[in-house]
């Protein structure tokens, strides 16, 4: 089985450039969710000159998922006024989760010459943004919630990276500020697509067989070469710290010229997704770091891909 062959890219790829919002050079990494009978894509964008490394993150809009409208108003942007905003640089790559009814947003903010940490914040109509509390020391980026509490906590994965690459984590939390029970659930692999970083793209999908987590992984770095793949394993539904199955092969690699060219070259990177009733799952991901690209796969075909790959515990 070919797991790639499972995922379709959209005809009309990309979906949003950089002329979609006068003067930006980019927009890319994208959270996404459905809201009141929209589609809402909570995009990075770059434009010189602005503040923060010219970095924010808009509000798109569309009515089917396929034609978006961006914001020309900033949602998230360097300079807001409230707390937990004095990192607020390189404002790029949100995740959305909805949690009993509450959008919070998940993004990694830059601390000059230390590192990146996670923030979390909430909104409840993608027009104002509470930001909450940071969710982790540095190196620490890309946190994204699950969709719901388990065992009473709520559960966060994420990617703390170092010398030894980046391997995804999973902790827990009773009140979304304090968190701990950190364990390691997916390390960075040895092959050629994974063998540097492992972290969460978009929030986990809960089905009746496990927790579906999309994933990137980076390889090639060391050799001045960085290449991001898609890739997907499922979690047990209970206790989401074990892995039931993890397929050895990727479901994406750059392959089209928006994914292999831009601002940063052979990139697939995805912070979002929305599954559809009929369980299709429009996956919104950035080619090159440069434009926003759609991507569609069947759930449950996912679902039995992984039940094919069944981890193996030594
Ligand atoms: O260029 C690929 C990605 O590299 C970084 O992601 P991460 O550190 O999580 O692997 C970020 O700069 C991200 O925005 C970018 O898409």
């Amino acid at each position: 089985m070919i797991l790639k062959d499972l995922v379709k890219r959209y005809e009309g790829n990309p979906i949003l450039t950089a002329e979609d919002l006068p003067g930006s050079d980019a927009v890319f990494n994208a959270g996404a969710v459905k809201f009141q009978n929209k589609y809402i894509l909570l995009v990075s964008t770059c434009t010189p000159g602005r503040p923060g490394n010219g970095r924010a993150i808009h509000v798109a809009e569309s009515d089917d998922g396929y034609k978006f409208k961006i914001r020309k108003e900033a949602f998230i942007e360097p300079g807001q006024p409230g707390p937990f905003t004095e990192f607020d640089y390189d404002l790029c790559d949100p995740r959305i989760t909805c949690l009993e009814g509450t959008y919070y947003i998940t993004y990694p903010a830059h601390v000059p010459g230390i590192g990146i940490v996670g923030v979390i914040g909430k909104t409840s109509d993608f027009i104002h943004f509470e930001r909450l509390e940071y969710a982790s020391l540095p190196h620490n980026r890309v946190p994204v919630l699950f969709p719901e509490k388990i065992g009473g906590e709520y559960i966060r994965l994420d990617r703390p990276y170092g010398f030894y690459g980046g391997s995804l984590w999973i902790s827990r939390s009773k009140d979304l500020i304090y968190w701990g029970k950190h364990r390691l659930v997916l390390q960075h692999g040895d092959q050629v697509w994974n063998c540097e970083k492992v972290g969460p793209s978009g929030p986990p999908i809960k089905t009746s067989r496990g927790w579906l987590v999309i994933y990137h992984a980076m390889s090639g770095a060391m050799m001045a070469a960085p290449m991001y793949h898609q890739g997907v394993m499922l979690l047990d539904l209970e206790d989401p710290t074990k892995i039931i199955g993890l397929p050895d092969q990727y479901i994406m690699v750059p392959t089209t010229s928006y994914e292999r060219s831009g601002r940063v070259p052979n990139v697939i990177f995805s912070t979002g997704h929305i599954v559809e009733p009929d369980g299709e799952v429009k996956l919104y991901y950035a080619g090159a770091d440069t434009c926003i690209a759609l991507a569609t796969f069947n759930l449950e075909e996912m679902v039995d891909a992984c039940m094919r790959f069944p981890l193996k515990r030594s």
